[in-house]
């Protein structure tokens, strides 16, 4: 396996409308950011990955760009902005924007061109279609409710949107429009960026007919992922941009791939295909997940998630490589969802966190994930600002769900549990602003804050620390391979890493119960063992071991 600097790398998330508010206007920013980047160095990060700062309505909080090559304003100015990286770099830390390309804002100039008359130069930059028999061209669903298709008055025809219906989807086939897209990407890696992002990238190619989606049920709309999920031309266009563009530069890029398998993943990442480094795929995200979709929220087991984590172990392991995570600005707090937030959110949320960073691949730690921030549970809809959460209640409310009902799954499932502001300190708003803050600060901030984890040498940032300073001692983390050990546990998650004549073991319990653990590794085959990192008081001693609640441990064997 070749060794690069992006699979050495901890990659950290900032979520800039939520990190830090620089001016109190309750909106954080990029002047906010540089504030903090003497804490995240401290962390021991290397990458820093920023979601969309570019000019944007915000109708999905930046996700929706109205100019690709300007700042939002309430973030700052491009001048911000130069300066931002200039203090990365200046600290050896490296900065991966966020490249939003499979829809654009519907205020962008091409789509405000596009939509005026089916003559307009921009017309095929985006996807339109006429109805059928006065309906919608198909029946896709919308991710964030409703049909995947707006009416166009002016041109009496449809265009389509994946995502909100001020997103409109562009046009790959549109060999123009995939020009500008490079040249746009080009001017941005000429300014120094280290490393792309990019949104729900294997979209970009659909099955241009258009069929309907499969509807046993006869709802009103359905998935049509079959159709651009993995799309026709998907490699074709990676293949190309990388010619293009990516190849010219020594740059990191990770492919956001909802509905990717890991033998998709190893045609999207694998070494000789000249397309992306990485994926975050999405299969463990979904356990928790029904029939009936995000919102159908249903017990999640153990051994489905060992299952699906080691799969993608396995299958990356000779080609491609894997990202590593847990959390990120779409998805709920993982002490609450895959720990324990309450008694155990210490323990836990040290236990999930050593379980991911000693897998191979290339980890992300999203803001907030490094203190052990949790899900926040608003008790009015009024509270809430994403846009997925707001019309999926108002979906809720008319298929007849009782708003009980409703406001649990959102307390559980909605992205608003990962956009609460960062939490700092214990001034007022959590040190986040001393403005009124867009959306409310977790309540728990007076004891969950980066001040107190500071000070406190027994505290989640201080374990996050040491995880990531061994990365950069054991090549074996990085670069060691995987295997499953008691596969069949309920409650138990333990693997092993093998690098040449080194060992690693792994033992981390997801319960609130002591379990017995008796080591199945030969240790007199070793000459030393030694404990690397735990999160309870042990010893080198591993034979027939009792672990105490949400116990993990870490053995070196040479
Ligand atoms: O998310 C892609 C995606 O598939 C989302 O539907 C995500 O899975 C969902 O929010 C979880 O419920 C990306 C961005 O990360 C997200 O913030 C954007 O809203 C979306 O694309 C559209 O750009
Ligand atoms: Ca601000």
């Amino acid at each position: 396996m070749n060794k690069a600097w992006w699979k050495e790398s901890v990659v950290y998330q900032i979520y800039p409308r939520s990190f830090n508010d620089s001016n109190n206007d309750g909106i954080g920013d990029i002047l906010g950011i540089i504030e903090k980047l003497d804490y995240l160095k401290d962390l021991g990060i290397d990458v820093i990955w920023l979601s969309p700062v570019y000019e944007s309505p915000n109708d999905d909080n930046g996700y929706d760009i109205s100019n690709y090559q300007a700042i939002m304003a309430e973030f700052g100015t491009m001048a911000d902005w130069n300066q931002l990286l200039k203090e990365i770099h200046r600290r050896d830390m490296k900065l991966m924007m966020d490249l939003v390309i499979n829809h654009s804002s519907d205020e962008h100039s091409w789509f405000v061109e596009s939509r005026k008359s089916k003559e307009n130069a921009y017309r095929d930059y985006y996807i339109w279609r006429p109805g059928k028999d006065g309906y919608e061209p198909n029946n896709w669903e919308s991710a964030f409710s409703g049909s995947a298709w707006q009416y166009n008055k002016e041109t009496d025809d449809y265009f389509l949107h994946l995502f909100s219906k001020k997103q409109p989807d562009l046009n790959w086939e549109n060999t123009t429009l995939r020009k500008e897209i490079y040249s746009m990407i080009t001017w941005w890696l000429d300014k120094g960026v280290d490393g792309l992002r990019m949104d729900v990238i294997n979209f970009i190619s659909k099955d241009t007919n258009f069929p309907d989606g499969e509807n046993p049920e006869g709802k009103k709309y359905v998935s049509g992922a079959k159709y651009f999920m993995n799309g026709p031309k998907i490699h074709d266009y990676l293949q190309e941009m990388n010619k293009n563009v990516l190849s010219k530069y020594d740059v990191m890029t990770v492919g956001e791939m909802p509905g990717a398998t890991p033998e998709e993943a190893v045609l999207y990442t694998g070494e000789r295909r000249d397309e992306l480094n990485m994926v975050f795929h999405f299969e463990h995200m979904d356990i928790d997940s029904g029939f009936g979709g995000k919102w159908d929220v249903k017990p999640w087991s153990l051994i489905t998630l060992k299952e699906i984590l080691s799969k993608w172990q396995y299958k990356l392991e000779h080609d491609g490589w894997n990202s590593l995570y847990w959390n990120n600005h779409d998805q709920p707090r993982v002490v609450s969802r895959f720990g324990h937030d309450d008694e155990y959110r210490n323990k836990s949320a040290k236990m999930l966190a050593t379980t991911l960073h000693m897998m191979k691949g290339t980890p992300y730690i999203y803001q907030g994930e490094e203190i052990g921030m949790t899900n926040v549970r608003f008790s009015t809809i009024s509270k809430y600002r994403d846009i997925e959460t707001l019309n999926a209640y108002k979906e809720k409310v008319t298929e007849g769900w009782p708003v009980d009902k409703i406001m649990q799954a959102i307390h559980i499932k909605s992205r608003d549990n990962a956009r609460t502001p960062m939490q700092w300190d214990t001034t007022t708003n959590a040190g986040f602003t001393e403005g009124e803050p867009w959306i409310q600060v977790n309540p728990n901030y007076t004891d969950i804050n980066v001040k107190q984890a500071i000070q406190d040498s027994n505290s989640i940032f201080h374990y996050y620390k040491q995880l990531i300073q061994l990365r950069k001692k054991y090549d074996i983390i990085v670069y060691g391979a995987y295997d499953l050990l008691l596969e069949d546990n309920q409650d138990i998650f333990a693997y092993t890493r093998q690098l040449g004549s080194e060992k690693l073991l792994i033992i981390s319990n997801f319960t609130e119960k002591q379990v017995a653990f008796s080591t199945p590794i030969d240790v007199k085959l070793y000459r030393t063992h030694k404990l690397l990192i735990s999160n309870y008081e042990a010893t080198d001693e591993l034979e027939d071991i009792s672990l105490q609640p949400y116990e993990t441990r870490v053995y070196y064997f040479s």
